[in-house]
């Protein structure tokens, strides 16, 4: 089942954008698998955004990420990476499209309200960066028939 790791960063939380962001997520029909609130640290920063620890504003983003608790979320549907990669929209909240959750909520490139994978592979790596196992449920809601038909619902 494809996974996708949400977090819900402090600019979103600082700003009381919590019950709104999931709620998009959740009138679209995705699934929350696991969810949590954590204060993340230096450590996991490094891991997480290692792609980005050489550029100048890395520091930043660690105080920025570390400003306050986080709520963490792992969500599942089918092509849940793509479908919310999609919602979250463009890095910079300016220049995302209005409708996306960056582009309604956000001006910053930085304090840009939420993280999202951005492939199914790293999707599973992220997951697992941030919950442990028994923390991420399966279960089928009642719904599912409503959402999905019968071929697209064996995600
Ligand atoms: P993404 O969050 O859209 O996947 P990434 O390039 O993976 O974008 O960058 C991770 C995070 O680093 C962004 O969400 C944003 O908070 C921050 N970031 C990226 N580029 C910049 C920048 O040029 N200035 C400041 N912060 C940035
Ligand atoms: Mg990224």
């Amino acid at each position: 089942m494809e996974k996708t790791l949400i977090i819900l960063k402090p600019s979103c939380v600082q700003r009381a954008l919590v019950g709104q962001v999931i709620n998009r997520f959740q009138r679209k029909g995705l699934t929350i698998a696991g969810m949590k609130m954590m204060q993340l640290d230096e450590q996991i920063l490094r891991e997480h955004y290692a792609h980005l620890v050489d550029k100048p504003f890395f520091p930043s983003l660690l105080r920025s990420m570390m400003a306050t608790p986080v709520i963490v979320m792992c969500l599942v549907g089918k092509e849940v990476v793509s479908v919310v990669r999609a919602m979250v929209g463009a890095t910079n909240s300016r220049v995302a499209a209005p409708g996306t959750i960056r582009g309604d909520y956000g001006m910053s490139g930085q304090e840009n309200i939420v993280h999202a994978s951005d492939s199914p592979e790293n999707g599973d790596i992220e997951v697992a960066r941030f919950f442990k196992p028994d923390e991420i449920f399966t279960y089928q809601p009642i719904t599912t028939p409503a959402i999905y038909n019968d071929q697209e619902r064996n995600y």
